[in-house]
């Protein structure tokens, strides 16, 4: 197993070395390694490599923020190539597990960011509540007629003109999810003056519209992501992604809104949990 050296600040951000005999680029330091990549191992040492650091964020030594060795020195350090090396980093940059940021390296991802089946909160509230930036930006917000799918859900003729909102939601800055938000009640073309860039659509119904958000039903459904997804959501075409749609009511009889949203498979879990009920037999 590797064994963890030093922890410096580097850019705000802990730069972590292994212990091996190369200096750090960056830094300077002198590591020292025990790990081994197996060459007689059936497995592909790319995926060794990917399994080492995978093991290394397991077990808390690479947090959320550090830098990572580059691709140079996880070559000499591992006695691999370059190309390998990047095939690891790319393949776990797919996974949510590091990102890049040009310029600067590749860093440890936060851990999943979880949504809780259980209570009905909006994405600011959930991501606030894991102690991140909530960021937003709009890519459009419209008013057009609602088709078969969205009527049925809301309530509605097919055709009824009602609100669209297309959001891509953020936390620090990354792009997780998203989603399309198409609400229908009475005076809904107000919102078009909201500035969603800013302001919490839930606080938004709550505290202007008056509006009291008392349940929702969803639905989830794993997908992949096509071409213009995975170029908003910064990850490569065909990445695990999450499809959901959601159904929230102000009253068991009042759907305001129905939002399908996409969110990034690696960075995001949803938890329930669940009781077994004593069946009379
Ligand atoms: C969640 C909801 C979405 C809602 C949004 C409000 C899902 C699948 N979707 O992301 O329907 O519009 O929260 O968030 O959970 P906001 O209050 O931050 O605008």
């Amino acid at each position: 197993m590797i064994e963890l050296v030093y922890t410096i600040n580097h850019f705000a951000c802990r730069c972590l070395a292994l212990r091996f005999s190369v200096p750090c680029e960056k830094h300077g330091v002198e590591w020292d390694s025990m790990s081994t990549i197996f060459r007689k191992s059936p497995l592909p040492r790319y995926y060794q490599l990917k399994e080492i650091m995978r093991e290394k964020i397991r077990a808390g030594e690479w947090k959320s923020g550090d830098l990572i060795p580059s691709e140079r020195e996880l070559g000499e350090l591992y006695g691999i190539s370059r190309m390998t090396a990047r095939q690891a980093i790319t393949e776990l940059v797919n996974e949510g597990l590091f990102y890049r940021e040009q310029g600067r390296g590749t860093f440890v991802s936060q851990h999943k960011i979880t949504q809780q089946l259980i209570h009905l909160t909006g994405f600011t509230e959930d991501i606030k509540a894991r102690g991140q930036h909530p960021g937003t930006k709009v890519l459009s917000a419209v008013m057009r007629p609602a088709d078969e799918k969205t009527a049925e859900r809301l309530r509605i003729q097919a055709g009824q003109m009602i609100y669209c909102l297309q959001r891509l939601r953020l936390a620090d800055g990354e792009p997780l999810a998203i989603e399309l938000s198409q609400l229908n009640f009475l005076g809904c073309e107000r919102l078009l003056e909201e500035d969603f860039a800013q302001h919490s659509l839930y606080r938004t119904l709550e505290a202007k519209y008056g509006i009291s958000l008392v349940e929702a039903e969803q639905e989830l459904e794993a997908s992949l992501a096509g071409e213009d997804e995975a170029h908003l959501l910064n990850i490569a075409i065909a990445s695990p992604v999450l499809l959901t749609r959601r159904t929230t009511y102000a009253d068991r009889d009042t759907p305001i809104e129905y939002a399908k949203s996409t969110y990034c498979g690696s960075k995001y879990t949803f938890y329930t949990s669940m009781k077994r009920e004593q069946l009379l037999s």
